[in-house]
């Protein structure tokens, strides 16, 4: 008994993580299938005590699966997940392709579960600077509601994958040891210009759109709306990338609707609130760090304070591991959640 369940992506940053997040998960589990690229087929990677040979993602490959994680990029998945969910496998998407779509769900288990009734054999995944402002943030817009939102981020390199993980690392150890170093990844593989990140910020991450926000920032925007359903919540983001290997940081100013919020009682709201641990100590310097949140599935926040010029508007900032709470483990967990919800099949039409 379990459910036979599918990698796509397997070899990638954050198929890694799904591999590391299926062995520790509680979902019965009867087989894992690894999937990629043709390049990867044959190549050997582990799960538990068992050597996997991964295989080339195609159609065929999903007969027979139940539940299909996918990470492998958006046209893998625009390809590929409806030929899965065509042979009985329900979807949970990491990639953009479907997050938009009005019939597919966009997920948070700490935010809006029941959105998973609704699916129809495809669940995306939100991006990973979404997943963890949207954490924070849920526990307090419950309580007071939420007005407004203008968040920046810091974002870890593995978000662009393990070759941006690879570029800041061989830059690093160039440019300490005086040598040239060209960079090939970073900002955005695909676009026209490449920059140094080592000891370097870049502030754009994906591709710039006509507006002058880059496409990081328009999910941020229209993810947040779409989770916390709510066209009307104000949201606007300025998203960067630094030289962090692992774990996303944001700095979030927040205008909630109701009166009678203070600091003190955010904290206790964050300090019960699932999926959030409150690192708030500043009389002993305790605050969230990326090095410290990095392997972890939670979302670590801290810095609560009030606006001391504006009424109801508080700052907060939090810090979660981007390849696990911002991908695997959310994909796991609504996998979870899914199973707990008897909800691991495609509805027929
Ligand atoms: P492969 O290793 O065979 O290229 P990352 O986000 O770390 O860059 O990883 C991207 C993941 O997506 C890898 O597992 C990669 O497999 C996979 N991938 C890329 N292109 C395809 C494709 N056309 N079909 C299936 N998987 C793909
Ligand atoms: C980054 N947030 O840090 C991106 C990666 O839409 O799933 C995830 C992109 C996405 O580069």
């Amino acid at each position: 008994t379990g459910y036979n369940i599918a990698i796509v992506g397997a070899t990638g940053a954050v198929g890694g993580r799904m591999i590391k997040m299926l062995e520790e998960t509680s979902l019965p589990i009867k087989s894992v299938k690894l999937l990629a690229s043709s390049r990867s087929a044959g190549k050997v990677l582990r799960f538990k005590d068992k050597d996997l040979q991964v295989q080339e993602a195609k159609p065929s490959a999903f007969e027979g699966i139940d539940l299909a994680l996918f990470s492998a990029g958006g046209g893998v998945s625009k390809q590929l997940a409806p030929e899965a969910v065509k042979r009985g496998a329900v979807v949970i998407d990491n990639t953009s392709a479907f997050r938009m779509d009005p019939a597919v769900p966009l997920v948070v288990p700490e935010v809006n579960p029941a959105d998973l009734y609704q699916h129809h054999g495809l669940i995306a995944n939100p991006n990973c600077s979404t997943i963890q402002m949207v954490v924070a943030l849920e526990p307090l817009r419950k309580k007071f509601g939420l007005k407004k939102v203008i968040v920046t981020t810091m974002q870890a390199v593995s978000g662009a994958g393990n070759r941006a993980i690879q570029e800041l690392n061989d830059e690093t150890a160039a440019i300490l040891a005086g040598k040239d170093y060209t960079p090939q990844v970073l900002p955005v593989s695909g676009d026209q210009k490449h920059y140094q990140i080592a000891f370097n910020p870049l502030a754009q991450i994906d591709v710039f759109e006509e507006n002058g926000y880059t496409h990081e920032e328009w999910k941020m925007i229209h993810e947040t709306k779409k989770i916390m359903a709510n066209e009307d919540l104000q949201v606007t983001a300025t998203c960067v990338r630094v030289p962090v290997a692992v774990a996303h940081s944001e700095s979030v100013w927040f205008e909630l609707e109701k009166d009678g919020a203070t600091a003190a009682k955010l904290q206790e709201l964050l300090a019960q609130a699932p999926g959030v641990v409150l690192e708030d100590d500043p009389a002993h310097q305790v605050f969230p760090q990326a090095v410290n949140a990095a392997g972890k599935k939670e979302t670590f926040v801290g810095r609560v304070r009030a606006d001391e010029e504006q009424k109801n508007a508080f700052h907060l900032y939090c810090v979660s591991d981007n390849l696990l709470k911002g991908a695997a483990w959310n994909s796991v967990q609504i996998a979870e959640y899914l199973d707990q919800m008897d909800l691991v099949r495609v509805p027929q039409k």
